[in-house]
């Protein structure tokens, strides 16, 4: 999973994504120039492995990539770095500058946030039709424009200049199958974060903001992220009070995950044996046989059944073998719908 995080300088991305960083798990300090690699803390994870004795526990990773500056290059459209660190993203994060100042506690107007995100957006529209054009002009020349692909992308250009994202439109499967060599951008699932002054951290300070975000699909997070990277230096324990004197109440870290978790509208699955305890992440409505491949190509080649039962009834019970016995170890066929937390033991013949 790859998650994007931009904004304007001085928005505060680097904060937030050293304070996500650093509070969850780093695999690797960094992977890249820009990105980060972070393991999901899971403790249904630890349990299952520590139920089944796994040698070791592998969990969700999340990659945390700075995209840079979001100003637009002369011209129109967004820097050659950004864009380019922007291809394969599973979400793009948008950083808002919610504080008034860098050494203030004051917050900004909910009007100019506004104004900013839909300044944002259009940018990412124009940056999409770029390319858009490019292939019309060319199908123009060749005197193809009534063909089904120039139509299509007549479609697109129109929704691109009204400001309005690729991914509000209704494309049907091989219409979105089509387009996927252009990486749009507004493709990619929004989430907007405004990192708000200390001094509106504890109220929600931006509710007609946030709606219209729901509004327009877009997940919404709101975080105070120089003041929770100061608490950062304390004992985990000791952070709790703080965190609620800031009227936090939890982490940024988890919160952004969950956040994610439900734009993506993603489940996470479990396999586990005594080699290994492993976390998965697949969207919602995946197929069984679809999960299986995600684990080994070999396995959705050969898939058989699926054996499986939800983690707290395995917790419950006290195993596979447990859960078998009590006959709440369901086998299931290839369409079965994997469910939030459920262990997954894949049948399998190659
Ligand atoms: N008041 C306040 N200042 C912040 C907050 N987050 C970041 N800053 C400050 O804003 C400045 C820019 O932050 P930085 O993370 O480098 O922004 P970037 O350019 O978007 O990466 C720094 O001086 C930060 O200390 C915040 O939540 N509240
Ligand atoms: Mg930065």
């Amino acid at each position: 999973m790859k998650i994007g995080l931009a904004g304007y300088s001085g928005s505060g991305v680097t904060t937030l994504l050293s304070l996500i960083s650093e509070d969850l798990d780093l695999v690797e300090k960094r992977t890249g120039p820009e990105v980060r690699s972070m393991k999901l803390r899971d403790p249904r994870l630890d349990r299952l492995a520590e139920m089944f004795g796994s040698k070791k526990t592998t969990p969700v990773h999340m990659d945390l990539v700075e995209l840079g500056d979001l100003r637009p290059e002369e011209g129109g459209g967004l820097r050659t770095g950004t864009l380019k660190r922007a291809a394969g993203l599973d979400a793009l994060v948008v950083v808002l500058r919610g504080f008034d100042a860098p050494m203030s506690p004051g917050c900004r107007p909910a009007d100019e946030l506004s104004e900013e995100l839909a300044t944002l957006v259009v940018e990412f529209c124009l940056t999409d039709l770029i390319p858009v054009e490019g292939r019309l002009t060319r199908l123009s020349k060749e005197g193809k424009l009534a063909s089904p692909e120039a139509v299509l992308l007549e479609r697109v250009k129109a929704q691109l200049e009204e400001g309005r994202p690729t991914r509000r439109m209704e494309l049907s499967k091989e219409e979105v199958k089509s387009l996927s060599g252009y990486q749009f951008l507004t493709q990619i699932p929004l989430m907007g974060v405004v990192n708000v002054g200390e001094e509106c951290a504890a109220s929600s300070p931006y509710p007609e903001f946030e709606a219209k975000c729901a509004s327009e699909g877009i997940a919404f997070f709101s975080t105070c992220a120089k003041a929770e990277q100061e608490l950062l230096d304390l004992p985990e324990d000791e952070r709790v009070p703080f965190l609620e004197e800031l009227g936090l109440k939890s982490p940024s870290s988890e919160r952004f995950v969950s956040r994610i978790f439900d734009l993506l509208q993603l489940v996470n699955f479990f396999t586990v044996n005594e080699r290994e305890a492993r976390g998965w992440v697949v969207p919602e409505g995946t197929r069984a046989i679809k999960a299986a491949g995600k684990v080994h190509d070999d396995m959705e080649r050969g898939f058989i059944r699926a054996e499986v039962v939800s983690c707290e009834e395995c917790f419950e019970l006290g195993g596979f073998a447990q859960a078998r016995e009590a006959g709440k170890l369901n086998v299931e066929g290839k369409d079965y719908i994997v469910r939030e937390g459920d262990v997954i033991q894949v049948r399998f013949n190659v």
